[in-house]
């Protein structure tokens, strides 16, 4: 043999070898219709090839935009610990070669809404473009449900990274696309809330309601009324050691949630829920009475004091500190459950709060019982349980955000033999949380009306992380899909498959999720 032929003999050889190593422990995905993508998109055609990310692969971001460039380093950020490899992120004006990713933010692509993309996958590159950055960022969240679930994975595995290609064109339904954490009740610190953000951040939701007071705890610092939160914020629900967030914490997930298209709601609950206020000054009592601090679980005992002028001289204090380190456009009031004021007493209150509200040049929201006050300018009503008010909230000009308890209530049990969670609203499964539509459930109102969707976590029986992640999987990607996906797409039998196939997300998330049995679950 000359060395020629070894040499062919040697690569044939290798090229086998090569070839049965990597199909023993993988078949690259081909079939872009079979990808198991929540919140399910606009549209998906498959085209039948695949791309793979290789040791080289860098990210090209066409953009004047830094917003574009940050997507394209977190997106690095993304891929780098799982693939082992770079990922540099650069700049350009001109089509990447092979091999690339190519991020576009173009003017012209205007089609795709404020947070629509577009990912065309071929066996040479894969394209994201959109309008605007958010768009970018959710095609980076598509894509990286189609790698292998072990790209989320915090240390390099030794596999390939294939893609199966295609095109995928997708926009959301809804723009408020939202979940609620009650860190009232029980505290959770600035990392918890973190990865909250990252876990709503990869079914593409948008806002983060924080429920930051209510009659156990008062959870965010304000600077002119120093005693809510270090005697206000000193217990929660059982007598725990409590919480607060400072001003500067504060702003550190607002900024955490920013980088990932993720807008802060805060809400402070007035005027009910308000005892861990009445608890630290004894002037919003009417008796001028401090109240006890309390760890138990009742609701609507408390009210503040609503003919007192020094509880509009509190509530403006509070409204303006928040508005001031709040970027986006609301401030929560809450208004639910007033069982303890005067029904002209609460109208009268919720009509100065609203001014208060627009002083500071935010958008009101509140709990759907603000319906009975004199609604101003473009209001956000939350229903979560009385349709009646949720008419009268559209009679009045509002707009809608979808919380009905009975579907959405994440704090409800998934059954009876459920260790978290309440159920005065019913038991919630997988498949009831799924199976009903927001422009459906209430005769009246339809899309025109409704902002978006809100899943509400109420944390009474709350005490760590995992109880949230409990509470949350394998519930909240259902409710990222109402919120996102087309109404007439959606499919409970279908859906169930996709979402069967997410457990090994979660098990590479090491999220504490619930196992039900409405799921057949893959390994
Ligand atoms: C009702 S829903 C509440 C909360 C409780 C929750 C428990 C609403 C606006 N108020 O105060 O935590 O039920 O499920």
């Amino acid at each position: 043999m000359t060395k020629k032929m070894i040499n062919s003999v040697l690569l044939v050889i290798g090229t086998i070898a090569f070839l049965s190593i990597n199909s023993c422990k993988q078949q690259p995905p081909t079939d872009l219709s079979k990808a198991a993508l929540i919140p399910l998109p606009v549209s998906i055609e498959a085209g039948g090839g695949s791309f793979a990310l290789y040791d080289q692969t860098k990210i090209y971001v066409s953009s004047e935009s830094n917003e574009a460039f940050d997507v394209g380093i977190y997106l690095a950020g993304l891929l780098k610990p799982a693939t082992g490899f770079g990922f540099k992120v650069l700049p350009t004006n001109a089509i990447p070669d092979n091999g690339n990713i190519f991020l576009i933010l173009s003017g012209s692509q205007t089609q795709l809404g404020d947070e629509g993309y577009e990912l065309v996958i071929t066996d040479e590159i894969i394209t994201i473009k959109a309008f605007k950055p958010a768009g970018l960022f959710y095609g980076v969240q598509t894509l990286r449900q189609l790698l292998p679930m072990e790209i989320e994975t915090k240390s390099q595995q030794q596999i390939s990274w294939h893609v199966a290609t295609g095109t995928i064109t997708d926009y959301p339904r809804y723009a408020y696309r939202g979940s609620m954490l009650d860190v009232s009740r029980h505290f959770f610190g600035v990392d918890d809330i973190k990865r909250y953000i990252d876990l709503l951040a990869a079914y593409k939701m948008n806002v983060l309601h924080l429920h930051l007071s209510d009659d156990q705890g008062w959870r965010i610092e304000i600077k002119s009324w120093p005693k809510l939160t270090t005697v206000g914020g000193s217990t929660a629900v059982g007598g725990g050691k409590g919480g607060f967030y400072t001003q500067e914490q504060y702003t550190e997930i607002v900024n955490y949630a920013k980088e990932r298209y993720i807008t802060i709601v805060p809400e402070i609950d007035l005027p009910g829920h308000t005892n861990a206020a009445l608890a630290s000054y004894a002037g919003l009592n009417c008796d001028n009475k401090k109240r006890e601090l309390y760890t138990g679980t009742k609701v609507g005992f408390s009210t503040l004091c609503t003919r007192n002028e020094n509880t509009y001289a509190f509530v403006d204090s509070v409204i303006r500190e928040l508005a001031a380190i709040t970027p986006g456009p609301f401030i929560h009031i809450g208004g639910d459950e007033p069982h303890s004021t005067e029904k002209e007493d609460y109208i009268y209150f919720i009509n100065r709060v609203q001014d208060i509200v627009q002083l500071y040049g935010k958008q009101m929201i509140g709990w759907e019982e603000i319906v009975q006050a004199d609604l101003k300018t473009n209001p956000v009503v939350q229903y979560w349980a009385n349709e009646k008010y949720a008419l009268k909230a559209i009679e009045k000009g509002a707009k809608l955000i979808m919380s009905p308890a009975w579907k959405i209530y994440l704090d409800m049990q998934y059954d009876s033999t459920s260790p978290l969670g309440l159920h005065w609203a019913g038991y919630i499964e997988v498949d009831s949380a799924y199976l009903w539509d927001p422009a459906q459930y209430v005769d009246g109102i339809s899309d025109e009306n409704i902002l978006g969707v809100e899943c509400p976590l109420w944390s009474e029986t709350l005490l760590q992380f995992d109880d949230i992640e409990y509470m949350l999987f394998p519930r909240m990607p259902g409710y990222a899909e109402i919120g996102w996906s087309p109404a007439e797409k959606r499919n409970w039998e279908e859906y169930k498959v996709r979402l069967g196939k997410h457990s090994a997300w979660f098990e590479v998330k090491k999220i504490n999720y619930y196992p039900s049995d409405k799921i057949n679950w893959q390994e």
